[in-house]
């Protein structure tokens, strides 16, 4: 009974609906392109890079890539490199081709496969290799599995060749070159190396231990080449933001804290250290991103904070009993921070999505602190 005629046929049918369905969701992102990535800008060319690199860090934060190549080539063509376990290639049950080409092919793939729930990074959009591949004129994709080098190659999102078996090979990794379409990016699809330089370095402090290296081969007589590795993570990046020489800190080490919440659903950390200018500097990210407009993480850690120095001062007597509370602005002044979090399901509001919506985030962030920094 499994394999009559009626049977293929009807899965011949079933494969060729999908296969529609597949490239009408590319041509929308196409049709379409700020919807996925803002804008078709020099802003939204380089959230290509990031959407790619998202997906080696995802590797990173599953504890199996430690090291992750960005190259810029000749005529502004990207490639990333990573030393993960490489894009799965097994057949797909549901479409019945290769994961690794429904990654590039199926809008809102990435990491979903397999059922695994450990993603968390994710770009401003959240959206993944699909829309890079839809918005390229045209993308490689090789991974090695331990035991063979995979191949394919796909123009303007659509597949040019099935998935190759190239050679054997004992590596393991995914690479992905890809080369920005001109009739989508018609402003430009010039990379600016310092733009994606701040972006890899940030994403090397936030993820610490990574090894993340950017070089820039475009111009063959001039290459240019920066690697980022920080053991100290965040409070490496405030030591960084600090490092100005104009700026004076308060005290030679930077404080730092982390928690997991007991559902094991996020992480929270938090870098920081007192100078002698009247500014604050807090940069806060989820998953990775930087939440532009705060949120409930920045939001319960201003609030621990507050009330931490302010219970400090009343218990030694720095505040008199008729003196006003400190103000959060007093307990900032000088200060740079950083706060970092990691949730299973994060939910992004507002118009440019930079704000942390999910509420139980405060109330860890907000605990964390005030534990840590009372006993501190
Ligand atoms: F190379 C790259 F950085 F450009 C890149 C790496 C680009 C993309 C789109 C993906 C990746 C990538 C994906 N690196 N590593 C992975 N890992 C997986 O997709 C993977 C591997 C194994 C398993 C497993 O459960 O065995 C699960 C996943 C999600």
């Amino acid at each position: 009974m499994e394999n009559t005629p009626e049977k293929n046929l009807e899965m011949t049918q079933k494969y060729d609906a999908s296969d529609i369905q597949v490239l009408e969701g590319l041509d929308a992102v196409r049709k379409r392109p700020g919807m996925y990535i803002g804008s078709t800008g020099p802003q939204g060319l380089h959230h290509l890079v990031y959407e790619i690199v998202d997906n080696a860090i995802d590797e990173v934060l599953a504890g199996h890539c430690t090291k992750i190549l960005v190259d810029l080539l000749p005529g502004d063509i990207v490639r990333v490199k990573d030393n993960g376990r490489g894009i799965p290639v097994g057949i797909q049950p549901k479409l019945g081709i290769p994961a690794v080409t429904v990654v590039f092919t199926v809008l809102h793939a990435g990491g979903k496969f397999g059922g695994g729930g450990y993603k968390v990074s994710g770009g401003l959009h959240g959206v993944g290799a699909s829309v890079v591949n839809a918005l390229s004129e045209w993308l490689e994709v090789e991974v090695c599995d331990g035991h063979y080098r995979y191949y394919q190659r796909f123009e303007h999102g659509k597949p040019v060749c099935d998935l190759q078996k190239v050679e054997p090979t004992t590596e393991t990794g995914s690479q992905v070159a890809f080369k920005a379409d001109p009739e989508i990016f018609t402003e430009t699809t010039r990379y600016d190396y310092d733009v994606l330089l701040k972006r890899l370095r940030e994403q090397a402090f936030l993820n610490a231990g990574v090894n993340i290296i950017l070089t820039d081969e475009r111009d063959p007589e001039n290459i240019k080449s920066d690697r980022f590795h920080y053991e100290g993570g965040v409070a490496s990046f405030v030591e960084y933001l600090n490092r100005k020489k104009a700026v004076e800190v308060i005290h030679p080490d930077v404080i730092y804290f982390s928690a997991t919440a007991p559902d094991n659903n996020s992480t929270c950390e938090i870098a920081m250290q007192y100078t002698d200018s009247f500014n604050e500097l807090i940069l806060s990210f989820a998953n990775n991103i930087h939440t532009v407009d705060g949120g409930t993480h920045e939001d319960g850690f201003k609030r621990a904070l507050t009330r931490v120095m302010n219970d400090y001062a009343r218990k030694y007597n720095i505040l008199k009993e008729a003196d006003k509370n400190l103000s959060g602005e007093d307990v900032r002044e000088g200060l740079t921070c950083v706060i970092s979090v990691k949730v299973k399901e994060a939910q992004f509001e507002g118009q440019t999505k930079g704000k942390l919506g999910n509420t139980e985030i405060s109330g860890l962030v907000s605990n964390l602190m005030s534990d840590k920094l009372m006993t501190f």
